[in-house]
């Protein structure tokens, strides 16, 4: 199977766990597009959906899915995503997609994560994937010396063929932090999140997946 069959497959798999009637909160990325895809064929069912960036709420719409703003809800069943690392105690880097403080907040509303992602994805130790940090943009410098003390090699993310900052749907900057071995990830999410200028850190591990779908080989396997 390809890592898009491998995607589909979750995406596929994930349709159980929308609740009918209800508002979905819905991630960004390739996994997400996949299962936007499938939620299309199944939305009379739902009420609508929370999106976590412009890029999911303009796919949503063109769907024909309603796509309703978060200060218009109350509650969220479930939220859908996929991630860039993924642990089998549930905890994850996200944002490389720079989508995370919008897909933290969605996440924050629901009563359920259910993470969709293909296998490559599971790992042992977080941080192979350098750690997205979105940042206020002018405490880019100070944030990025403060990543460094903590032992990372910081780098701001740039507009594709361009020396220019990637600027996030929230006016953010996005730094990546490589060469990390997470061993605690609670407690780096802790000590990043209390770095002043930092919007948020694409470490979800104080709240992580309830429930993680991986696309095998051999079928998609759950992990809760
Ligand atoms: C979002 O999309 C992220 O938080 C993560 O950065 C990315 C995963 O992308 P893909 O599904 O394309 O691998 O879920």
């Amino acid at each position: 199977m390809t890592q898009d069959e491998l995607k589909q497959a979750v995406a596929r798999a994930a349709i159980d766990y929308v609740v009918d009637g209800e508002i979905i909160g819905v991630g960004t990325g390739s996994t997400a597009n996949f299962f936007i895809d499938e939620l299309a064929k199944i939305k009379d069912r739902i009420k609508g959906t929370v999106a976590s960036s412009e890029a999911t709420a303009a796919r949503l719409r063109g769907h024909g899915i309603p796509v309703f703003d978060l200060n218009e809800v109350e509650s969220i069943a479930v939220y859908i995503d996929g991630a860039d690392e993924i642990m089998e105690q549930g905890a994850m880097i996200k944002g490389g997609g720079a989508a995370l403080t919008r897909e933290k907040i969605v996440a924050s509303v629901s009563k359920q994560f259910v993470c969709i992602a293909d296998g490559s994805k599971l790992v042992n130790t977080l941080g192979k994937f350098p750690l997205p940090v979105e940042v206020i943009p002018m405490a880019r410098a100070a944030v990025m010396r403060r990543l460094a003390a903590l032992g990372g090699q910081p780098r701001l993310r740039t507009k594709a063929g361009s020396i220019d900052p990637f600027i996030t749907d929230n006016g953010g900057e996005i730094i990546d932090v490589a060469g990390l071995s997470i061993a605690d990830p609670k407690a780096l999410e802790t000590e990043i999140n209390g770095i002043v200028g930092v919007i948020a850190v694409g470490l979800f591990a104080l709240s992580g997946a309830n429930v993680c779908l991986l696309g095998m080989a051999d079928g998609v396997k759950t992990l809760s």
